[in-house]
């Protein structure tokens, strides 16, 4: 190779808090307490036992489609713990299930979306999968992936010009990365040193495409520095580890330091989605192996070391957060579908009181 040529640059080191048996290896981060190390595994729980139950309503047929967190939830409970009520989420269209609990969605909410109720936040007009909330600025997704990655860019960019903290966080998958909206919204940030935090959770694949053949570099994070910002590497099944590094960007976002690229590591525990046969190209040691490192698994562990949890304590919060779905499950079976007369609502114009 010609010297005039340099060499790669150096991957981004894996940002790891909790070893895969729980060791703390780091410390804890700076201002997370007890309740919150309980919250975060409550968390951790509340998006499993949703994941199990949803995908059972759509084996019986009383909900139509459901596409799955299990093996994401270190990324989205941790980085959504770092989150603030004010900050704007973009998430992907098909998971950050614990993203939304994190920020306060309520099962009952979540439930009502996928049974198209009149009772999801936005009153059964979307795709399932599509859920958003007003109340808690989460933006509904647009099912095109990495739509949304600009979206994030401008509201970062407005709120930096108007001077107020708020983040605009855009969540996305490897697979959106290969989206020209991942370059625009980058490129922009970069320019107009938004207040924006891209959190990509890369799970190796977008369906049935394998992170080989999405990219010729090894990491998403490595990419940031084309754009002339900081991309970090975490461990998506390390929830302190997401959550630093989530807080880390978002601090740096709101105190004008511009932009950060996270790219979480994960394995994904499900198919794609209720509709997916994995079989047919991932093998299955993949998933084991996955199994091995899983979240809940490594954040009962280190809690256990740290003398903040035992086997009865973990059965008790297994059978509360077990009720608290089946509660959000027939509560929303037996919520109203939304009103046919409503049919046309937030499509026209309505004036303010239709808003
Ligand atoms: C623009 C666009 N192309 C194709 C699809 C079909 N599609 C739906 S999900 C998906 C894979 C997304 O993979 P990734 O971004 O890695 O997120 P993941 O689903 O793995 O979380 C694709 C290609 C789509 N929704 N949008």
């Amino acid at each position: 190779m010609s010297e005039s040529i340099g060499p790669m640059p150096t991957q981004p080191r894996m940002h790891r808090l909790i070893a895969e048996d729980g060791t703390l290896e780091g410390g804890i981060p700076e201002g997370l307490g007890e309740a919150d190390l309980l919250e975060i595994h409550r968390l951790l729980h509340l998006s499993r036992a949703f994941d199990d139950q949803a995908f059972k309503l759509v084996r019986q047929g009383r909900i139509s489609f459901y596409a799955g967190s299990r093996g994401h939830e270190g990324a989205q409970v941790g980085s959504g713990y770092a989150l603030e009520a004010h900050d704007w989420v973009f998430p992907s269209p098909h998971r950050e299930l614990g993203v939304h609990f994190a920020k306060g969605a309520t099962p009952f909410e979540k439930m009502s979306h996928y049974f198209g109720r009149a009772t999801d936040p936005t009153q059964g007009r979307q795709m399932p999968n599509h859920f958003g909330s007003r109340k808690l600025n989460i933006v509904p997704p647009s099912t095109a992936v990495g739509t949304r990655i600009p979206h994030a860019a401008g509201v970062g960019f407005a709120a930096r010009s108007k001077g107020d903290p708020t983040v605009g966080v855009a969540y996305f998958g490897d697979g959106a990365t290969s989206m020209g909206e991942f370059h625009i919204g980058l490129n922009f940030a970069a320019v107009f040193r938004s207040q924006t935090v891209f959190f990509c959770i890369n799970n190796l694949w977008a369906i049935s495409v394998p992170l080989d053949r999405q990219m010729g570099v090894p990491t998403i994070a490595e990419r940031a520095a084309a754009y002339g910002f900081p991309g970090v590497l975490v461990d998506g099944n390390d929830p302190l580890a997401t959550y630093e590094v989530m807080k880390t960007a978002l601090d740096r976002a709101r105190s004008g330091g511009g932009p950060t690229l996270i790219e979480a590591k994960v394995v994904r525990l499900c198919a794609h989605t209720s509709f997916d046969d994995e079989s047919r190209y991932r093998d299955a040691a993949e998933a084991e192996e996955g199994e091995r490192k899983d979240s809940l698994v490594r954040f009962r562990a280190f809690l256990e070391k740290q003398g903040l949890w035992d086997a009865a304590k973990e059965a008790e919060l297994a059978a509360t957060v077990r009720r608290q779905i089946d509660e959000a499950t027939a509560e929303a079976e037996a919520a109203p579908l939304p009103a046919p007369e409503t049919l046309h609502r937030h499509v026209f114009y309505e004036g303010p009181e239709g808003d």
